[in-house]
Formats: structure tokens, C-alpha cells, sequence
């Protein structure tokens, strides 16, 4: 089956972090990382770049092309925070997410349900949403593998994405660069270019025998991706136990029927999001509730479905025991077995 793997990638992603957290930062080229003399950049802003700095430059030489160039020190807790907030974007659309860094991550899409199915308008969606949510912004490469996209990501960046359906596969990668392969470092694509390889062109016309002295056992997988070919499966993490949605309100809700509306909303929420988990089977559902005295409990319970009355009487459940305390938060979870859904029955929600 064909499938549908977005590479997500945050545009100079350090930098855009400091840049919105701090107008000053906004129009002046600017890197993140130590500014003593002998300290190396992590990343820099587009504006920055335009001068030849980059990441992993000496401090001293970016300063040197750049001299106005602003260097602030990294806050990594707060960029760990941003990537956690940009992971439950991706959570809306898909559970097969392979984080690659705090900032860039595979999304597998083959089976989800948003936008009739279409990975363009996923991508384009998770874009908006990180815009809109968390004010950064992101670019995307839509792409039947996850060689295609993560290359397609970085074409129209910054803020851009780059689709790549199936019948232009042969044709986006003939003319590709060897060095832009993920793997084939400047050494290894110098090595390559006195041979004469210089784009996946080159290497099409040649053999696997013929590359084994150049790149050794990259060889094999270098000649399957000179054809745009990539069986790699994404590496989640981890299999998802449970699939959870809450919301802190605006101001704290008292009364039941306040709380019950909540989670109506949070309800059809979370079936929408359980759509991209139609393999996984239910077997426990629980609600979660926050006071106002930031203390919270849980009411859990087996349940083969997603069901809304039993959490209409968790919710009653948790709320004798607010002690007139006013609420903060709740939250809906799913958990899962280990076993595969056999068929489509986890479809058949109790109502
Ligand atoms: N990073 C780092 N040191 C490097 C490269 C990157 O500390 N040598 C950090 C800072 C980057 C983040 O990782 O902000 C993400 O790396 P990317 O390669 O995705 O670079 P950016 O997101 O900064 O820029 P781009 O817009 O090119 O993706
Ligand atoms: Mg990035």
C-alpha cells in the first residue's frame, strides 16, 4: 500500500523561540548559543544566514561575517516545552510519530481520516495550528517514504512546504545533489563527485558493485534511493497506552451542568482524535479533574468502549469530591491493550 509520511520541521527553531518570546530580537540577525570567543552556534535566524552564518559556526567567525549579529544563550527547558506542546499537534492526526529532535519529527498519516484522507492538507493544518498555537513557525515535506520527506522539508523552507506524490518521485530525485542525502556527509559526497556521481542520476546509471569501494555497506541503500525508494517503517517511540484530551479552563467552573457541557466538547473531541487509533483496543476509560487548589483526582475504570454516559458518572464520581472547590480542568483518557483490533468493531461506540 502507498503510504503517506510528512516530515515536520521547525523553521531556525531556537532562534524563532527567542525571536517571539522577545520583540528586541525580532529584526536583527540573530544566533543562539555562547557568545565567548571560542563557543560554536547552535542555530541562527534567516536573517543571519543571508550573511553565511550558520550552525555549528565559531562564535568569532559568525561575528566576523556578521558583525551586528545578536547571540543569546539557549533556554533548552523552554525549548523542550515548546516540542512537547508541537508533539500533541501531531497527536491530533496521527499516533505514529517518530521524534528526530526536539524539533523535527516523521508522521505516519497512511491511515488517518482528517481532510478525507489527504497528507497535504495534514501538513498544511499542522502548520497553521503550530502558528496559531504556538506562534513559531514550521515547514513540511509531504511524501510516500521518509527519505522523500525529509528532503522535500527543507525545500520551500522557511514556512513552506513541498509535496511529492507518487508519480513525481523518479523525476524529484534524478536531479537531487548526493550531498543532500541524509547520510552522505561533504567527505563522502567529495569521494563520490571525483567518481563522477554527482546527483541520484549519476548513481542510477550505475551499480551497487560499482559503489561498494566509495561507500561501502551504504552502497545498497544508496542505489534504492536514487530511485526514490525507502522501505524504512517510522520508529515510534513507543506504543501508546492511552490517548488522553483535556482543557484548563478560562475561568473555573462550579456547577454540574457547566462541567457536563465540558465534557460533551471533550467527548467529540477525543473521538475524533481516537479515528487514527481504529487498530487499538479499548480497555479502560477515566475522567480527571483539577480544583482550584491545583489538586486533582481520577475516576478510572475497565471499559471495552469509548463510552460518553460512563464518563457523564465519572464525572459525578470526581465531583463529590470537590468539597465545594471550584474546577480548574478535566480531562477524558483511553487506555489501550496490547492487542490489535481483529476488525473494525472498536468503531462501534456505546452511546
Ligand atoms: N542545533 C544545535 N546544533 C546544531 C544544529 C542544530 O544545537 N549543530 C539545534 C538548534 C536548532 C535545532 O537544533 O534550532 C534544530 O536544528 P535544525 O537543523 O532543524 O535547524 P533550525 O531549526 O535551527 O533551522 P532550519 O530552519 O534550517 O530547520
Ligand atoms: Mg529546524
Amino acid at each position: 500500500m502507498q503510504r503517506k509520511i510528512i516530515h515536520v520541521d521547525m523553521d531556525c527553531f531556537y532562534a524563532a523561540v527567542e525571536m517571539r518570546d522577545n520583540a528586541e530580537l525580532r529584526n536583527v540577525p540573530l544566533a543562539v548559543g555562547g557568545a565567548g570567543p571560542r563557543s560554536v552556534l547552535c542555530t541562527c535566524n534567516y536573517q543571519a544566514r543571508k550573511f553565511g552564518v550558520k550552525a555549528a559556526m565559531p562564535a568569532s567567525k559568525a561575528m566576523k561575517l556578521c558583525p551586528e549579529l545578536v547571540i543569546v544563550p539557549g533556554r533548552m527547558q523552554v525549548y523542550q516545552q515548546v516540542s512537547i506542546k508541537i508533539r500533541e499537534i501531531f497527536q491530533r492526526y496521527t499516533a505514529l510519530i517518530e521524534p528526530l529532535s526536539l524539533d523535527e519529527a516523521f508522521l505516519d498519516v497512511t491511515h488517518s481520516t482528517q481532510f478525507n484522507g489527504s497528507a497535504t492538507l495534514i501538513a498544511k493544518q499542522i502548520r497553521d495550528d503550530i502558528c496559531a498555537e504556538l506562534d513559531l513557525t514550521a515547514s513540511a515535506g509531504v511524501a510516500p517514504n521518509k527519505f522523500l520527506a525529509k528532503i522535500a522539508s527543507d525545500e520551500n523552507k522557511p514556512n513552506g512546504q513541498c509535496v511529492v506524490t507518487p508519480d513525481n518521485v523518479s523525476k524529484f530525485v534524478e536531479s537531487l545533489p548526493l550531498k543532500k542525502i541524509p547520510g552522505i556527509g561533504p567527505k563522502t559526497a567529495e569521494k563520490l563527485s571525483k567518481q563522477g556521481f554527482i546527483s541520484c542520476a549519476d548513481i542510477r546509471a550505475s551499480s551497487v558493485g560499482s559503489l561498494l569501494p566509495i561507500v561501502g555497506k551504504f552502497a545498497a541503500s544508496l542505489y534504492q534511493r536514487s530511485f526514490g525508494i525507502d522501505h524504512r517503517a517510522l520508529e515510534t517511540d513507543r506504543i501508546r497506552k492511552s490517548l488522553a484530551i483535556e482543557t484548563t479552563f478560562a475561568f473555573d467552573l462550579s456547577c454540574i451542568d457547566e462541567c457536563e457541557e465540558a465534557v460533551d466538547d471533550l467527548y467529540k473531541k477525543l473521538l475524533r482524535r481516537l479515528d487514527n487509533h481504529q487498530h487499538r483496543v479499548i480497555n479502560k476509560q477515566g475522567i480527571k479533574l483539577k480544583f482550584n487548589d491545583f489538586t486533582q483526582t481520577t475516576v478510572e475504570q475497565q471499559s471495552a468502549y469509548c463510552n460518553e454516559k460512563l464518563f457523564k458518572t465519572q464525572l459525578l464520581k470526581a465531583m463529590l469530591r470537590s468539597n465545594t472547590r471550584d474546577i480548574r480542568l478535566i480531562g477524558l483518557t483511553l487506555g489501550f491493550s496490547d492487542d490489535k483490533a481483529k476488525d473494525n468493531t472498536q468503531l462501534s461506540f456505546a452511546l
